[in-house]
């Protein structure tokens, strides 16, 4: 591994005051994309609440598995099956470990959150009947809506959504007033990816057990931010994607209590999910293999362990404190702006930034900023309801990784200067 974040924090970057131990120009070294001049600018990359970018390592790992190891899982003989087998496996013990689970039986490889949320829906919704409740909040990514309207529509299940307030916090009470008797699950983000705020995910949980009830976290946007402890927490299930904790898309994972998964029908059905099967009747595998049908993402896995053993590297307490540095100053910066209004502005928030200025479309605020080397996202980030909720068509949203470095937020404020002149 030629992996530069151990080195001591010699390099004082611009004015960025970088936690002891963390050089933020030597991390930006692994990341070779980052690297390039968009339309004549160095690229700023603030958009990692879509995608995070990927360090040499996590490439590297892709590239030497279907270079050396490919082969196919839990099936062969042969030594390249065993390796293969290893690597995948291997990732397994990794993100168990990055997040504290009990088991690697309590850690099923999905496509992503998306799909693991779906996975919960699919399977813990076959229990449920007509009148009972899931319960999420006002705040949730469509995938952490659609799924369980999909389980209403089939079951007759009722969707209760805790409202937030004008900052775009969670309102506790309103929350606890919802956990009612036929509340069966609550599910609910650590982290919105609209507005960045950090819900009180452990009192959510604590509240919801006191019910008797279970509680999903949509984990996407917290799973590269801060260190997240299941047992800490206390989760039942807890869902994220690979592609934004600097692995490769098409993989994330599920965890849940092992008690919990044991209870699950399976999800699908087909080769690695089964123990025996015969047409006068199935067997299943056990867990995770049970909810993991079918040849899996074995070079995402490979790619997701190697980007589990680099967040571990560069330190999840270095990540929260450089990313909680860009978030203030990009705060003020922007706040400063004339025009411009924060949408987003709870107490406690991640390193997301979304914002309007005055008589731009957000979609505008985008392509002038793209003209100037900066990608942002704009547009409803894939949570209408909050837009609704704020009366907006969309927000312009900058968000960060621990790559990223105050000069990238200058550039992103230099455009929006130039882009506010422009519109008045
Ligand atoms: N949940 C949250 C909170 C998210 O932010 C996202 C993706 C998802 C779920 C879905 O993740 P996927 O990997 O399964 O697609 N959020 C974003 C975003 O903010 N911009 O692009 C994707």
């Amino acid at each position: 591994m030629n992996s530069s974040v151990n080195h001591p924090a010699t390099v004082e970057t611009g004015r960025l005051l970088s936690p002891p131990g963390f050089d933020v120009e030597a991390i930006r070294r692994d990341f070779p994309i980052l690297h390039q001049q968009i339309n004549g600018y160095p690229l700023a990359y603030l958009d990692s609440a879509a995608s995070t970018q990927r360090p040499i390592q996590v490439i590297d790992a892709i590239s030497r598995y279907y270079t050396h190891d490919h082969a196919n899982v839990h099936r062969g003989v042969h030594t390249l099956s065993h390796r293969a087998t290893d690597i995948y496996e291997g990732a397994r013990e990794s993100v168990r470990s990055f997040i504290n689970a009990r088991s690697t039986r309590e850690i099923v490889f999905t496509r992503g959150t998306t799909e693991a949320i779906n996975l919960v829906a699919a399977t813990l919704g076959q229990r449920l009947t007509a009148g009972d409740e899931i319960l999420i909040s006002a705040m949730e990514h469509h995938s952490n809506i659609v799924p369980w309207q999909m389980l209403c529509e089939r079951k007759g299940t009722i969707l209760r959504v805790a409202p937030i307030n004008d900052q775009g916090e969670l309102l506790f009470d309103e929350f606890e007033k919802l956990l009612g008797k036929r509340t069966r699950l609550v599910a609910i983000t650590h982290v919105s990816n609209a507005l960045g705020s950090v819900n009180p995910v452990r009192e959510i949980i604590a509240s919801a057990h006191a019910h008797g009830i279970p509680v999903l976290i949509d984990g996407a946007q917290a799973i590269a931010h801060q260190s997240v402890d299941v047992q800490a927490l206390d989760c039942d299930f807890y869902a994220f994607s690979s592609h934004k904790m600097c692995g490769p898309t098409g993989i994330g994972a599920l965890y849940g209590r092992e008690a919990l998964l044991e209870t699950l029908p399976p999800y699908q059905g087909g080769g690695d999910m089964i123990l025996t099967v015969s047409f006068s009747g199935t067997t299943y595998n056990e867990l995770p293999y049970r909810l993991e049908a079918g040849t899996p993402h074995i070079a995402g896995a490979a790619g997701l362990g190697a980007a589990v053993d680099y967040l571990r590297q560069v330190g999840m307490d270095n990540i929260a404190s450089h990313e909680a540095e860009l978030l203030t100053y990009a705060s003020n910066a922007l706040s400063a702006l004339p025009g411009l209004q924060l949408v987003g502005t709870a107490a406690h928030k991640a390193g997301v930034v979304s914002f309007n200025v005055d008589g731009i479309h957000p979609h505008d605020v985008g392509t002038v900023l793209d003209q100037h080397g900066v990608a942002i996202r704009a547009g409803h980030h894939c949570a209408m309801p909050v837009m609704e909720r704020f009366g907006i068509p969309g927000t312009a949203r900058a968000s960060f990784a621990f790559y990223n470095t105050r000069a990238e937020i200058d550039q992103m404020i230099d455009a929006l200067r130039l882009a506010i002149r422009m519109f008045a």
